[in-house]
């Protein structure tokens, strides 16, 4: 029987997998800007950046990116974007229909694909199975990059993992965790940033605000996405993703003002 795959052991793979990551990882130990959350938000603010040449890290705790863009709403699998959302979904090659005049719906795992693909493709780094676990701090508590761990670590009951997070520096941190804004949290709980928890459903209100209040919220540290409406206590949207793609955008153009 004729072999059709090239001659390669187990140690070369291995090789090829810990000195992969291990290049890849030094350079990005410090970089322009660590985006903790790959969501739509984060996914867009990466791709805008990564595209404008900066070092660009997204920290994502789970394994596989797009937090809540592959399933839309309630399980089926469709994503809707309202005018002038459309036009980041033509950008990204996403194909659409048009639900009614200023609507617009798209299927999830295609649109969340070819968003994490053009992350990617402009060089974004991913740091996924990795969770945001706390802020540096230097002068008057300006952040300087992000504290993490391998999620599986932060899993395991503390009595039997006792493994320390390392720290990457960063220029500017993107708050683009969703619902739960982790990193502006950590600020609270150190007495820093005060949440106000995101607001009961309104989407023509919530999107509008969430983009308009898109920006740095305290020295190094820009919010973006569903993060801004739990900050600032914004009425939520629901399955409605222009505001997070605009929003992602936009947190880009304010990181890239500190650059
Ligand atoms: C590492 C973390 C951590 C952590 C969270 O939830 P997302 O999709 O967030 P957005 O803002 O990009 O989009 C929100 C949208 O999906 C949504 O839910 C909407 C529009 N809801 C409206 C409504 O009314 O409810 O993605 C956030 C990502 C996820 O992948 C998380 O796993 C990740 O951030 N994440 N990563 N460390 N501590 N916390």
């Amino acid at each position: 029987m004729g072999e059709i795959f090239a001659k390669v052991s187990e140690k070369d793979i291995t090789r090829a997998i810990v000195g992969g990551f291990i290049r890849e990882f030094e350079k990005f130990v410090e970089s322009d800007v660590i985006i903790v959350g790959g969501g739509p938000a984060g996914l867009m603010a990466g791709r805008e950046l990564a595209t404008k040449g900066k070092r660009t890290l997204i920290v994502e705790r789970n394994n596989y990116l797009g937090g809540g863009f592959w399933i839309g709403g309630f399980l089926m699998n469709k994503i809707t974007v309202r005018h002038p959302g459309e036009e980041v979904l033509k950008e990204l090659g996403i194909p659409f229909e048009q639900a009614r005049e200023g609507l617009f719906v798209a299927d999830g795992p295609h649109a969340c694909a070819r968003l994490i693909a053009s992350a990617c493709d402009a060089g974004v780094k991913i740091l996924n199975m990795t969770v945001f676990e706390d802020v540096v701090l230097r002068e008057n508590n300006r952040v300087g990059g992000a504290v993490v761990n391998w999620t599986p670590v932060e899993a395991l009951p503390r009595q039997i993992t006792c493994v320390d997070p390392i720290a990457l520096e960063a220029t500017m941190v993107v708050d683009a965790t969703g619902h739960d804004a982790s990193v502006v949290r950590k600020m609270e709980e150190r007495g820093v940033l005060k949440t106000k928890g995101f607001g009961g459903m309104w989407v023509e209100r919530s999107e509008d605000l969430v983009v308009e209040y898109t920006g740095e919220v305290h020295p190094g540290l820009v919010v973006c996405g569903m993060a801004t409406a739990t900050t600032f206590g914004l009425p939520r949207m629901g399955p409605t993703f222009g505001a997070m793609l605009l929003s992602g955008r936009r947190a880009a153009e304010e990181v890239l003002k500190k650059l």
